[in-house]
């Protein structure tokens, strides 16, 4: 398809971009890192969601190419950031289905120089239920490494509690679908701090995505949860501007 043909193109030509946004310390915000976010615009087809991109590549079988290209531009800009800031980057279910991601990841860190204990990996539910010994495997080969992994979108999707018992995570980010309802439904409330307890038990650290409003960090802050990021925080930006970012707050 014409999509798809740009698509490659875009890869080939270096033109699929990486942004970031802040993950940030709700008590004193200070930026404990930053979400890698892949952007992309077709001199003719315009901005194309991540959305849609990633599953196409996913579907046409060259994911793989996509994300190491991804990888290597967000490492290779995060190597100016300070040494404790860390990357989150988005890891898509196909990914967890094939062997051979987890030497692939550390090959790309270890040409860039990038530290594995630097590197947060986001995968969500559905990823690991299509091939659970395959993820296995891969998560525990990159954890011995020092790769830490966000179980992302949590509370939506298929969530099953014995996952969080079953995989090993180093966090969970909750969804911003019960964040951004805090402020209005009492319900969404129960849900997050029944979250945040839950997290406490298993010594996994909780991060709260979507935060718009200062009520939302208000409630937040309240029911235990001490790490998040959204748009209160900061827009995904490209990475000149992240570093401008850092600058301005140290
Ligand atoms: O930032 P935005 O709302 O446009 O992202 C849309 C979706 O695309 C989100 O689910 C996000 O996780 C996903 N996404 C963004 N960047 C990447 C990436 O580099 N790799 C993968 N696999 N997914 C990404
Ligand atoms: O699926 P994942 O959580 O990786 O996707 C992150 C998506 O959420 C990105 O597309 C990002 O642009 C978007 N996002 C980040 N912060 C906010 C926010 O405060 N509000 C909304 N509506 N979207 C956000
Ligand atoms: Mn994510
Ligand atoms: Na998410």
């Amino acid at each position: 398809t014409l999509l798809e043909q740009a698509l490659r193109n875009a890869i080939i030509n270096d033109a699929v971009d990486v942004h970031f946004q802040p993950i940030v310390n709700l008590k004193n915000e200070t930026v404990l890192g930053f979400e890698a976010l892949a952007r992309w615009i077709d001199p003719e087809l315009g901005f194309v969601s991540p959305a849609v991109f990633v599953p196409l590549a996913e579907e046409r079988g060259f994911i793989d190419t996509l994300s190491e290209t991804l990888l290597r531009k967000a490492a290779e800009a995060a190597l100016s950031w300070p040494r404790e800031t860390f990357l989150s980057f988005n890891l898509s279910s196909a990914q967890l289905t094939d062997p051979a991601t987890a030497s692939s990841i550390l090959a790309i860190l270890g040409r860039i120089g990038f530290d594995p204990h630097r590197l947060v990996l986001e995968i969500t539910e559905t990823a690991v239920v299509t091939s659970a010994d395959t993820a296995h495997c891969i998560i525990a080969e990159l954890r011995r490494a020092g790769v830490r992994i966000a179980l992302d979108d949590f509370g939506t999707g298929q969530s099953s509690l014995g996952r969080l018992r079953d995989f090993a995570f180093d966090k969970v980010k909750i969804d911003r679908a019960f964040v951004s309802r805090l402020a209005s439904d009492p319900a969404s409330e129960h849900i997050v701090r029944a979250i945040v307890a839950m997290c406490e038990g298993l010594q996994l650290q909780v991060v709260a995505e979507g935060i718009e409003e200062v009520t939302e960090v208000k409630i937040l802050k309240a029911l235990g949860c001490s790490i998040g990021q959204g748009y209160f925080y900061g827009r995904p930006a490209d990475s000149a501007a992240t570093l401008a970012y850092l600058k301005e707050r140290n």
